[in-house]
């Protein structure tokens, strides 16, 4: 499929500058106003757009959720899988179909709460696949239910006097699952966002992005956070970029302090490496 450039079409009036990757027959979009996933869709787009990968080889896959939405406005192969179940989906089209680019693109609820399970095997296997996880603190679409990433103390739909539990660093996690490529970034952080999507396309392996989110209407009021632009002003300017640190120290307080930056970028061994290694015959019965 050929590319148009973001100039090229910039120029055409009433035209999205994104639009050869958008299903503009699905839009109105369902997200709320003052919702971030839109920015943090846009960057995945653009680099999408901007990688040297043909768009016929990429696929993206989400679960269910407001984020999981993104599948189904994206004009290339998409899979709008079932709750928690993204990355089993992604294993499986990666196994069937290794030369393509899975992005996985998904909240933190459904990676991490109901599909938690997955992702850390997936990550401990180094399956060479890209995640991109919309971490809002909570299960935005059913109406913000705590989840294994909301804040100790914040008030959900269900801890109307605040979350009692201990959250995951998604973060930390991932990096010590096995991922080989870790970043966080805010929504604000946009084209810092954008580069660490693109270096992920390029990463061998396991590849895991973080993107500090607003959910203005199913975490914002109930945590009385303010309107939007005042909530990702507010994670933008306690946020501090600490490149290469270890994923254990990337704290993250969203009224203190938010370590965003690149954690992990390692080569590993991935799991066609290792399967490779053990198991030659079978690949080359596939004529691969
Ligand atoms: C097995 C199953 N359990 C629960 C649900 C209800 N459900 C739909 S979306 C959702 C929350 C998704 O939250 P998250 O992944 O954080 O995405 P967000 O909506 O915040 O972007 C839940 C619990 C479901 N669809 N399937």
């Amino acid at each position: 499929m050929k590319k148009q450039g973001i100039k090229e079409l910039n120029g055409m009036p009433g035209k999205h500058p994104l639009s050869d990757l958008l299903r503009d027959d699905r839009m109105p979009h369902i997200w709320c106003p003052g919702c971030d996933i839109g920015t943090i869709f846009a960057s995945c787009l653009t680099a999408i757009h901007e990688s040297n990968i043909d768009y016929n080889d990429f696929a993206v896959i989400s679960g269910i959720g407001c984020s999981g939405r993104a599948a189904g406005y994206v004009k290339l192969d998409s899979f709008h899988t079932t709750h928690g179940r993204a990355i089993p989906f992604a294993t499986g089209l990666k196994i069937a179909k290794p030369k393509m680019k899975i992005i996985v693109f998904s909240g933190d609820g459904d990676l991490f709460t109901i599909g938690g399970n997955h992702f850390i095997h997936a990550a401990r296997r180094n399956m060479d696949l890209t995640i991109i996880c919309v971490n809002n603190f909570t299960y935005g679409m059913t109406g913000g239910q705590v989840a294994s990433s909301t804040p100790f103390k914040a008030r959900t739909s269900t801890t109307p006097n605040g979350n009692f539990e201990r959250p995951f660093n998604l973060a930390y996690m991932a990096a010590a699952a096995g991922a080989a490529y870790v970043a966080r970034w805010t929504t604000l952080h946009v084209r810092r966002l954008t580069n660490s999507i693109l270096e992920a396309f390029n990463k061998k392996g396991f590849s895991f992005v973080e993107v500090i989110s607003s959910c203005p209407t199913s975490f914002g009021r109930k945590n009385k956070l303010g309107p939007p632009l005042h909530i990702i002003q507010h994670f933008h300017k306690i946020s501090v970029i600490k490149n290469s640190i270890h994923p254990k120290d990337a704290n993250l307080d969203i009224e203190k302090e938010i370590v965003v930056g690149k954690f992990v970028d390692i080569e590993r061994p991935t799991f066609f490496d290792l399967w490779e290694e053990i198991y030659p015959p079978i690949r080359e019965k596939r004529g691969e």
